[in-house]
């Protein structure tokens, strides 16, 4: 067996990754899938609506003014007999959208971008809270109550589908 390159110190590895790390890992990797310039692209050629994605009961979070990112949440419904994968988004409310995932690691809560969601064919895909969830990157003004926000998601095959969301302050999240 060859000598191990010099500085390695094999007997210092553990085992085995844990369970987390390998999901991190899992997660971390399509981030480069797509190039930015190519999903900017993508919105020139043609977008298709796509008729089998609904987007549903969904808001974005107010914040106290001065927070420059915030989350938003909703059902996607997929009422076709194809699964739909979603590979990005934009918004004239922020410089950027991204889509992430809540986990917990040591008794905290951390989030990781994920390059894109599966929403199962005859199924939906939740987005709340603690789990899966876009985030609004760079916000282009502060977002109030009452105030409404254009989204538009992209999927793999070049479909869209848009929503209007309402704007609902973190402080009346939980009271509907
Ligand atoms: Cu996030």
């Amino acid at each position: 067996m060859p000598a191990p390159a010099s500085g390695i110190v094999m007997s210092g590895l553990s085992p085995a990754p844990d369970f987390l790390m390998i999901q991190e890992l899992i997660m971390s990797q399509p981030r480069q899938a797509l190039p930015p310039i190519l999903l900017a692209l993508s919105f020139l050629i043609a977008p298709l609506a796509c008729a089998e994605l609904r987007i549903e009961d969904g808001y974005v979070r107010g914040l106290p003014p001065g927070q420059s990112t915030t989350a938003a949440f909703m059902r996607l419904v997929n009422t076709g007999d194809e699964d739909v994968v979603i590979v990005g988004g934009t918004t004239p409310a922020a410089e950027r959208v991204e889509f992430h995932t809540s986990m917990q690691r040591d008794g905290q809560m951390s989030m990781h971008q994920m390059a894109h969601v599966k929403v199962p064919a005859g199924g939906e895909l939740v987005l709340s809270p603690g789990g899966h969830h876009l985030m609004l990157i760079d916000l282009k003004a502060p977002l109030r109550e009452g105030d409404t926000v254009k989204l538009r998601l992209i999927s793999s095959a070049n479909d869209t589908v848009t929503a209007k969301l309402p704007v609902r302050s973190v402080l009346n999240e939980h009271k509907h």
